[in-house]
């Protein structure tokens, strides 16, 4: 079904035709208005150059345009439905997909979703602040449309949430609304989600490490039994690609110009000359990529394995899968701490599936840096480069929580800790020189000086574009 633009909530699942539906998510559009209002991007701006969904198909799905922000149409988009789609996995593998919840299995998919829902507005909080520090116009339009999509995603959510679970399902929507990043009294739902994004390096390690997570999470989701919910995460996915690819490219550039100071000036202390030292960006990496490994919860989980079970939640690339797909008797390695040192045992593969897309995640992040470290030793900076810490570094959930892992995995006492903690993660120091170097370029075609212009611009569009109006 395409998506008709005429309708006060833009949507291919025939809101029209279910008027309490309609009615309910109806009332729910001005507290969300609002909400991004006072939550959403603080900077003045009158017209951003932004995409919008307007299909579902293969080709052509995105239209672009200069859009004020507020009139951004935020609306329910499902993949197309597939009418013979089965069950992947799970106890129920092999029978029809359901296109109702289960009554037995309705908490932990109100669960699911609610968790889902509640990182997507957290983003958008955490980033609130840094349209007034924007490195360019073209990185100022990006954020803007990080921040519109994950509107959107809130949206896919609260529309699953209102359709499918009732009033209660409606009560969820609302405290979706409430809760802040941050807050003392009603924080997000997962850590990653109250930290602050206070700078652009911040930023770009976010959308590299966080926003993987929820290419993971969602790809987990999109094997669900419930089709509804498959159908909603295959669509949220094609929208992440763009977050991610702000990650990557912003990471990238920082590097490239760090490099770049590090040869001109023949020095790693680049901080004089307005560059943002190595070391300090394995700082950022480290802080990003420990909390993104925590939103992955436990290594062992019972609910993890009760979800794959039911056919809730599959795992990555389920289909793809070279094996039985119900895991009862499947083990796998993971590793553990026994005493003072970490070792490798067998455990049921049910209960390490969160282990298992962990796994695929860290592969996945690993690209990123090998990427790094070519763009470092393609400007003449040869050495270690940039490495992903240990897994157990930094860890406040799963088996590594209040342990003191160092990067290099060493497993070590509070003292040794304490002595090395800010030569791992970011010092008040560190996080001062990055804030001295964040200032506003929203001339077109101007680039701050601490990171690298970008290779393209925005849909074909030249770098040199007005891709925000004030
Ligand atoms: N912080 O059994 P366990 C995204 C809780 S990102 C706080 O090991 P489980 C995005 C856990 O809830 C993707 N609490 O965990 C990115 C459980 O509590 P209950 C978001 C945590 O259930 C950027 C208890 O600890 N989507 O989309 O196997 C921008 C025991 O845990 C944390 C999802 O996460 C934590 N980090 O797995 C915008 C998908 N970790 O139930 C958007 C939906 C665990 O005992 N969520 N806990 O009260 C899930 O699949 C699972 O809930 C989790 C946890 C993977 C998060």
């Amino acid at each position: 079904m395409s998506i008709d633009y005429t309708e006060r909530i833009p949507n291919n699942v025939d809101l029209a035709g279910d008027r309490r539906l309609q009615r309910a998510l109806e009332s729910w559009q001005p507290r969300f208005l609002q909400w991004w209002g006072e939550m959403g991007p603080a900077l003045p701006t009158q017209d951003v150059y932004l995409r919008t969904a307007v299909a579902v198909g293969r080709d052509g799905w995105a239209n672009f345009a200069q859009v004020k922000l507020p009139e951004y149409r935020w609306g329910i988009f499902l993949a197309e439905r597939d009418p013979d789609r089965r069950i992947a996995f799970g106890q129920h593998k092999g029978e029809p997909v359901w296109q109702q919840v289960p009554g037995e299995h309705r908490a932990s998919l109100q669960r699911l979703i609610v968790v889902q829902g509640d990182t997507e507005p957290a983003s958008v909080e955490q980033q609130r602040h840094l349209g007034a520090t924007a490195p360019s116009l073209y990185d100022l339009r990006n954020l803007f449309q990080v921040n519109v999509e994950e509107g959107r995603h809130l949206w896919a959510m609260v529309y699953l949430l209102h359709a499918h679970f009732g009033r209660a399902g409606r009560d969820e929507a609302e405290a979706l609304l409430l809760r802040n990043s941050g807050s003392e009294d009603s924080p997000r739902i997962l850590g990653a989600f109250n930290e602050e994004t206070p700078d652009w390096l911040s930023f770009f390690m976010f959308t590299y490490f966080t926003d993987r997570d929820g290419k993971y999470q969602l790809g987990t989701l999109k094997e669900s039994a419930f089709d509804p919910l498959s159908r909603t995460c295959e669509f949220m996915l094609k929208e992440e690609a763009h977050h991610m690819f702000v990650g990557t490219t912003g990471v990238d550039r920082v590097a490239e110009r760090t490099a770049e100071l590090m040869r001109i000036h023949d020095t790693g202390d680049i901080a004089p000359f307005g560059g943002i030292p190595l070391a300090v960006i394995q700082k950022y990496l480290n802080f990003h990529y420990s909390v993104s490994l925590d939103l992955f919860g436990g290594e062992t989980s019972t609910n993890v394995a009760n979800y794959f079970t039911s056919g809730l939640k599959g795992r990555w690339q389920e289909e793809r899968r070279d094996d039985d797909h119900v895991l009862t008797e499947a083990v796998t390695p993971v590793q553990q701490l026994d005493g003072g040192a970490i070792v490798e045992v067998d455990l049921p593969a049910l209960t390490a599936l969160n282990h298992d897309l962990r796994t695929q995640y860290i592969a996945d992040c690993q690209t990123g840096i090998t990427r790094w470290n070519r763009i470092l030793a393609s400007n003449g900076i040869s050495g270690p480069g940039l490495y992903l810490p240990h897994v157990g570094f930094n860890r406040r959930v799963g088996l590594f929580a209040g342990c003191h892992i160092t990067p290099d995995g060493r497993v070590v006492d509070e003292a040794s800790w304490a002595a090395g903690r800010a030569s791992w993660l970011p010092t008040a120091a560190d996080k001062a020189h990055v804030e001295s170097l964040m200032r506003p370029v929203y001339e077109p075609g101007k680039i701050a000086a601490w990171l690298a212009p970008p290779r393209n611009g925005i849909n074909g569009q030249p770098l040199d574009y007005e891709y925000v109006r004030f």
